[in-house]
């Protein structure tokens, strides 16, 4: 490898399509992008049908106008393939279907198959600030170098990454990336205005991949920008200047996609300010982008970060459903609002929201993280496919009922926190593009299967010659398919959460938000652990649910045991649905974890001179991190429980009392 990886994108003619002939028609710019592909891995490329009657190409891509634009289906004979699409943009996505064929021996396999993205909205948020922030850095709760998009205070010059990142993204079905940080500083708050000419600059690196640019901005932008001294969503001078922006923006990128508020949360401004609700903020905005076709992702993550932990009644797990459902039907069409997949906070296991289906009549999108704040951080190898696909099956009526998938799938569809940054390997840890990967498949179609996409992603990833190594093939996919588990099994146990370094988030720390404001709390004691959330005698937040799931998680006879803690303060000794004691779960699984990622170790070693040096360096030396931190996170949790419970470890491990 020299330079930038190439992530799951081989540079240079690809095998099976080099030398072969291609028909590309039509007229337009996506089209172009086509054929610039085509010709880059090797073909031939012709935009009309010879009229001597030559053979046929081994590649046709057309437009026939029926289905959705970005839809497509691909008709395979054995020796040749055609590609019929409903709009350009599919033309895009079935010209990256056919990679990903010719990468996995199925290029021109017979039969017809289908393709249609299932989230009609597919964005990726990026945290990046203009500014090196003095404590969130350039990236908030980014694991990969500083921003593609940003540097020394400005956009860059050279954007050559950022169009990288545009054919990445295509090649994946993403549509729409937000630039910059939801939490607006100063500097950051003038992209929309000081800096239009740049933020054009990016779109434009954006554009020949079908990717429209957003912005995130300042609810206080009136006042910060403006001048005005209130950013009073029902205010005529405040109406005025949103439109006027607007108008300004849309003059300069003529594609732009929208605008993405984090209002009234961790500090930013917001309506509330005003005795205002989050439908007059978010409907404002809407206002001001309905005439250009754009949208207003407006977040849900809402709730009381000043909290005192004495007061046992203000449960952080209520407040986006609090604040929210009450407001369903009074959004306006080009709101969508945009739901982290748990109540929490992106941690490792958390029910699914109960937001994503108590708003029937507002477009609803479900966010993810890519980016691995709760989740090792791009030090550890976890792939979080597995439980992206948990949260999109989650059926909130019960079995039967329309999945997650399909509640946001026409309106709000689904958007993650990017992990990219301008390290070598675009994410820090080369193995954490899978789960960039990962996201942009299940985006596309969520009933893929996680291991299935893993398998595509090793073998575009992998290939040293012409060809893939099965070994090692096999142990990539081995190491990443149970990760997320083991990730689990070695931190905070059975859905309590957090336990982790209070600000960088970063390994174990029990108690490091026991006491704090933010809403985060296990009380452990010397008896038992977990967060009564029953409606009976907690906090009432499992009867945020519909049935069947409220009577589910409120019982301790039916609670998953993975969510135990998260809804039920038990003792110790209380016997899981597995048939272990809370404690003795807790012990096995802690040492079981760090043993799981010994074993990862090992295996990676076997790979030495089979992948390439540099990958095969930075994977080594993360894994051996991910063993350090592992084992500290066992013996921690486990010491912590042991001094708390008095309980030993029923066979007698290794325990520092
Ligand atoms: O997960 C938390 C992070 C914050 C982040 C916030 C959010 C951008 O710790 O860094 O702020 O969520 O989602 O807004």
């Amino acid at each position: 490898m020299n330079g930038v990886h190439p992530m799951w994108l081989r540079p240079g003619p690809i095998p099976g399509l080099a030398g072969g002939d291609a028909l590309i028609e039509g007229d337009d710019p996506l089209l172009d992008t086509v054929r610039a592909e085509a010709r880059a891995a090797g073909m031939h490329v012709a935009e009309a049908a010879a009229s001597d009657g030559a053979l046929a190409p081994q590649v046709r891509i057309s437009i026939d106008r029926a289905g959705t634009p970005a839809g497509f289906a691909v008709t395979g004979d054995g020796e040749r393939t055609v590609v019929v699409a409903g709009g350009a943009s599919g033309a895009l996505y079935g010209w990256f279907e056919l990679v990903r064929r010719a990468a996995t021996g199925r290029l021109h396999e017979p039969g017809t198959t289908r393709h249609e993205p299932t989230q009609a909205v597919r964005i990726l948020d990026h945290w990046d600030n203009v500014d090196v922030h003095p404590v969130m850095g350039q990236v908030e709760r980014g694991y990969a170098g500083g921003s593609i998009f940003f540097d020394a205070g400005r956009v860059r010059d050279d954007l050559s990454r950022v169009h990288e990142y545009g054919r990445l993204l295509a090649s994946i079905g993403i549509d729409r990336v937000a630039i910059n940080n939801v939490n607006v500083h100063a500097r950051e708050a003038r992209l929309l205005t000081d800096d239009l000419a740049d933020v054009a600059r990016i779109a434009a690196e954006l554009r020949p991949w079908g990717i429209r640019l957003h912005l995130s901005v300042s609810f206080a932008s009136p006042i910060v920008l403006g001048g005005l001294e209130t950013s009073d969503p029902l205010d005529a001078r405040v109406r005025a200047w949103w439109r006027e922006t607007a108008d300004r923006v849309w003059a300069a990128i003529p594609d732009f996609g929208g605008f993405v508020v984090k209002a009234d949360s961790e500090g930013q401004p917001g309506p509330f300010a005003y005795g205002r609700d989050h439908a007059d903020g978010a409907n404002l905005l809407a206002e001001a982008v309905a005439l250009h076709g754009g949208l207003v992702h407006w977040r849900a993550f809402v709730y009381n970060h000043a909290q005192d932990w004495r007061d046992r009644t203000t449960d952080r797990a209520r407040a986006a459903f609090d604040h929210f459902t009450p407001l369903d039907g009074r959004f306006a069409d080009q709101v969508i609002v945009q739901v982290k997949h748990g109540p929490m906070d992106f941690q490792v296991r958390e029910p699914v929201s109960p937001v994503l289906a108590a708003m029937p009549r507002t477009r609803v999108a479900l966010e993810l993280q890519v980016t691995q704040e709760y989740t090792g951080q791009q030090r550890h190898a976890v792939y979080l496919a597995p439980m992206w696909r948990e949260v999109l099956d989650f059926a909130p009526f019960g079995a039967g009922s329309p999945p997650v998938a399909d509640l946001t799938a026409t309106g709000g569809g689904i958007a993650a926190v990017s992990n990219v940054g301008d390290d070598a390997f675009w994410t820090g840890h080369p193995l954490a593009q899978a789960n960039l990967y990962a996201f942009g498949r299940l985006a596309w179609d969520a009933t893929l299967d996680p291991a299935a996409i893993l398998d595509e992603w090793i073998a575009l990833t992998f290939w040293s010659g012409a060809s893939l190594d099965r070994e090692v093939a096999a142990v990539v996919h081995e190491l990443l398919d149970a990760s997320w588990q083991t990730y689990e099994s070695y931190t905070a146990p059975l859905g309590v959460g957090f336990m982790v370094t209070p600000g960088t988030h970063y390994g174990p720390s029990v108690d490091g938000y026991e006491y704090s404001p933010w809403g985060t709390y296990h009380f452990a004691d010397r008896d038992g652990i977990g967060v009564d959330r029953t409606v009976a005698t907690g906090t009432g937040y499992a009867g945020q649910y519909p049935p069947p799931w409220r009577e589910t998680y409120e019982s301790l006879d039916t609670v998953p045991d993975e969510l135990l803690l998260f809804f039920h303060h038990v003792p110790y000794t209380h016997r899981l649905h597995s048939g272990s004691t809370v404690i003795q779960h807790i012990y096995d699984t802690h040492f079981a974890g760090a043993d799981a990622v010994d074993a990862m170790v090992a295996a990676w070693a076997s790979l030495e001179g089979r992948v390439d040096d540099a990958v095969f360096a930075r994977v080594r030396d993360r894994l051996a991190e991910q063993q350090r931190s592992a084992r500290e996170w066992r013996d921690q949790v486990n010491t912590y429980f042991l001094r708390k419970s008095g309980i030993p470890d029923g066979r007698g491990r290794a325990i520092f009392a």
